[in-house]
């Protein structure tokens, strides 16, 4: 919670800084009963704003033990993904998806670069080990995060207005996947909210 509370914080000290709306956040829960021990990616579609990484910094999708970490990487479209092969063999990278895309073969301690152009879900294998599997979700929205192992999330920086929260994850149904939740976001303001995809 240490990232809203720093919002917060920001908002109390820094009243009024010209015009427009504060940005608000989401706080809430992700309750789909197993499905919500795995990571569900919860966005607000449509939201520009938050930057893909405030920082600059690159996501990266590892291939270490022979498997790809993490399991589930959201990012925005337009996002430049680094691609690392952490263990002593050949790993590969392609994706049959979207864009679809093969990386090429390579060792240790190298990596190579994608760039993003259309939303959607790429997943990611090697030709090499069947058995490895990883999601890229290239949303066409800037607020997005991972749930916890809890199905808990906080979304910062979410413009005021009223806004539909949708979900993604590896383990939920269509017909959970379709459903949204309209959410009020107050300016400068906290709003806890429930997604409840139980049946
Ligand atoms: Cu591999």
């Amino acid at each position: 919670m240490r990232g809203l509370l720093g919002l917060l914080g920001l908002i109390f000290v820094l009243p009024a800084v010209g015009a427009g709306l504060e940005p608000g956040g989401i706080v809430g829960r992700v309750i789909a009963g197993e499905a919500q021990r795995h990571p569900v990616v919860v966005f607000v579609p449509g939201v520009p704003g938050q930057a893909a990484r405030a920082t600059g910094e690159r996501p990266v999708m590892d291939q270490r033990n022979r498997s790809f970490g993490p399991h589930v990487l959201p990012v925005g479209v337009g996002t430049t993904v680094e691609f690392r092969n952490s263990d002593p063999f050949k790993h590969n990278i392609f994706s049959p998806d979207g864009e679809r895309y093969n990386l090429g073969t390579w060792d240790q301690g190298q990596s190579r670069t994608y760039t993003f152009r259309r939303a959607g879900i790429y997943r990611q294998l090697c030709n090499i080990h069947p058995e490895m599997l990883a999601y890229i979700l290239v949303l066409d929205a800037r607020a997005f995060v991972l749930t916890d192992g809890e199905g808990r999330f906080e979304l910062p920086a979410v413009p005021a207005g009223r806004h539909t929260v949708r979900v993604w994850g590896e383990k939920l149904t269509p017909a959970q996947l379709a459903r949204g939740v309209e959410v009020m976001v107050a300016e400068g303001k906290v709003t806890a909210v429930e997604i409840d995809l139980r049946p």
